[in-house]
């Protein structure tokens, strides 16, 4: 992978999409690298948590490639479209837990590509938007599925129709991201919070991904039967014992082995 850089600390580990002199856009060979990135994850079973992040002080995406686009037919806007799509749908749906660190813009594709994250902080520098109708297209790699899932429909058709960024602060208002940090501070927030989340039990943090993605694309009958499996499941783990065991003898459970 030349486009994206992975780092690993321990059971965390930090994915660097890296084309800063085209402030990280992407490009056909971006997204062939973030789907190298989403298999060696997926294959590694010692990453408890994924970040993503952007390379240089400005942008963590700033969009889709134009450059590249600019030229497409309808045929190959398709293709171009399912790709990006296919691979974000593969983020969205990697067993762990991921999140953005959005360290400046995050537009177009890059909001897409956060989007495809379980949770999104950002820098007080980050901008968001969807300006692709500015640009004569539609959102391409699930802006116009994901947006309106995550803040409403009123408020996604709003900057989808009329391509208008967004500051961190109203990114925060309408719920696009969880946390606005000083620059600098961003990627200690970031590793903080993905080393809470590895601290707990893998597979039982693994089920409830699942079971809050699958479940939210089912009927509440189905949904709550989505949960009760996944729940049944975590009693088959060694996690759960000492999980439980610790909190009946009184004592700190040991570190827990995702078994
Ligand atoms: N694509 C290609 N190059 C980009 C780029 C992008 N999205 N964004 C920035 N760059 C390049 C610039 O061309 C410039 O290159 P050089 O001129 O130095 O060679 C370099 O990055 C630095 O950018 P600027 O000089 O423009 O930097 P500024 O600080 O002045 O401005 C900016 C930063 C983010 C405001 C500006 O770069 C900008 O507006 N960028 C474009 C943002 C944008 O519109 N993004 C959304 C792209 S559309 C679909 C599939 C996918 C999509 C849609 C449909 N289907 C197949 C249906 C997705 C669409 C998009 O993401």
């Amino acid at each position: 992978m030349i486009h994206v850089l992975l780092e690993k600390k321990g059971h965390v580990a930090v994915a660097t999409v890296n084309r800063p002199q085209a402030l990280n856009a992407l490009n056909s060979e971006v997204l062939d690298d973030l789907n190298e990135l989403v298999d060696t994850v997926k294959a590694d079973g010692d990453i408890y948590a994924l970040i993503l992040t952007g390379a240089g002080e400005k942008a963590f995406v700033a969009g889709a490639d134009i450059a590249q686009m600019s030229g497409l037919n309808a045929a190959e806007g398709e293709a171009f479209g399912k790709k990006g799509n296919d691979v974000f749908r593969k983020l969205e749906t990697l067993p762990i837990p991921t999140i953005a660190a959005v360290n400046g813009y995050a537009l177009g594709g890059g909001c897409e590509l956060s989007m495809a994250c379980d949770i999104r902080i950002c820098s007080d520098n980050a901008v968001f938007g969807q300006p692709e109708t500015g640009l004569g297209i539609t959102p391409g790699f699930g802006g116009t599925q994901r947006l309106p899932r995550l803040i409403g429909p009123g408020m996604a058709k709003q900057l989808i129709y009329s391509a208008r960024n967004i500051k961190a602060d109203e990114a925060l208002r309408v719920g696009l991201v969880n946390a606005v940090y000083p620059t600098g501070e961003l990627m200690a927030a970031a590793e903080k919070l993905a080393l809470t989340i590895a601290s707990n039990a893998p597979v039982a943090v693994r089920a409830c991904k699942k079971a809050i993605n699958d479940g939210l694309e089912a009927e509440m009958d189905a949904a709550v039967v989505i949960e009760e499996k996944l729940f049944g499941s975590c009693f088959a783990t060694e996690d759960q014992k000492e999980g439980m065991a610790a909190f009946l003898e009184k004592r700190k459970h040991e570190p827990y082995q995702n078994r």
